[in-house]
């Protein structure tokens, strides 16, 4: 680490304001909008920053404060940690499991360079820290029906290999020098107004758009492919309740979180409920299903559910037809 400041033992050790200053990184993914929107709804407008690399469409800058950053640059990182005072970090800046798969070197220089950023910067300034992983964390010997939190990972993919570097990392860091490291290893992320970006469970949203435009859906994994999955609202309440649990709740620094598992079929009959000529067909590809192959099919959320009150809203039926609703929403 380039600089260590350790926190004072005791739960005093809170940001100085009544509210975190908060900074998200990878911003303009699949994730950080909505859960900037719905920190900015708890802590106000001005103590929740949003930021990328890349230039955000007018809405985003109208909703609220964001600005350049790049997890590559440490220097431009501790410029915007100093001078908005920021107290919370949410690390949301990845390449995910497919796009990895293409991309390895740069999948691990944003991954787990950006990561020994982040946590450098952390450490520096005392900031709760959030590094989300994912069920791309265990891999074909990890025990799959359930993954409960502590088990065998030996993922397969760079990105699973960053995430359980992630884990490690940050766990490390918190019992040696106090590090108030956070992680929630997500499921398949489901959302109607962002687009995921490269992952394996990209299909759960893309099956949605088609169901509404043309009808028919071309899935890229079998029909009974079973991972885990989650509506964005529900991700985005395990993140902020997580993040405000007090540290005398916390057992552990990793734990899953859960809310459904589907397969490409299942989740098409529910649709179907709605839109009766929903038309799919089957073209696995071999990356995709080889890695969703190796992922677990259910995750146990136990611990989440017993030590800071995780419990889930969203079931198949909830999702579907939010889901199906908000794209009609936004499409007229
Ligand atoms: C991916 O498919 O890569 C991600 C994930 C499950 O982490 N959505």
């Amino acid at each position: 680490p380039r600089q260590i400041n350790r926190w004072p033992s005791n739960e005093s050790s809170e940001p100085p304001t009544n509210s975190p200053r908060v900074l998200i990184t990878g911003g303009l993914g699949q994730l950080g909008v909505g859960l900037a929107e719905m920190l900015r709804k708890q802590y106000g407008k001005e103590n929740v920053i949003l930021s990328d690399i890349r230039r955000p469409p007018a809405e985003v800058y109208n909703m609220g404060p964001f600005v350049y950053a790049d997890v590559l640059d440490y220097k431009n990182l501790r410029e915007l940690v100093v001078n908005n005072r920021i107290t919370w970090l949410v690390h949301y800046s990845a390449l995910l499991s497919a796009i990895g798969e293409a991309n390895v070197a740069l999948a691990r220089t944003i991954n787990i360079t950006g990561l020994h950023n982040v946590l450098d910067l952390a450490l520096e300034n005392c900031l709760r820290l959030f590094v989300p992983s994912t069920i791309g964390a265990f891999g074909p010997s990890s025990p799959r029906d359930p993954a409960p939190d502590l088990c065998i990972q030996r993922p397969r993919t760079i990105y699973g290999v960053s995430k359980v570097h992630a884990e490690l990392m940050g766990e490390y860091l918190h019992h040696k020098y106090g590090l108030d490291f956070r992680c929630l290893r997500y499921p398949g992320v489901v959302s109607a107004h962002t687009k995921p970006g490269g992952g394996t469970t990209d299909y759960a949203v893309q099956i949605f758009h088609d169901a509404l435009s043309t009808g028919h859906h071309e899935c890229y994994l079998r029909s009974n492919t079973r991972l885990p999955m989650m509506h964005i609202s529900d991700c985005h309440r395990a993140t902020i309740e997580f993040m405000q649990a007090p540290e005398s709740q916390l057992s552990l620094r990793t734990y899953n979180i859960a809310a459904m598992s589907f397969t490409p079929e299942e989740v098409a009959e529910e649709i179907r409920k709605h839109l009766p000529h929903l038309r799919v067909t089957y073209n696995p590809d071999t990356i995709r299903q080889t890695i969703a192959d190796s992922w677990p099919v259910r995750f146990d959320d136990s611990n989440a559910r017993q030590d800071w009150g995780w419990k889930p809203a969203y079931g198949l039926s909830e999702l579907v037809t939010d889901m199906l609703a908000s794209i009609r929403e936004k499409r007229t």
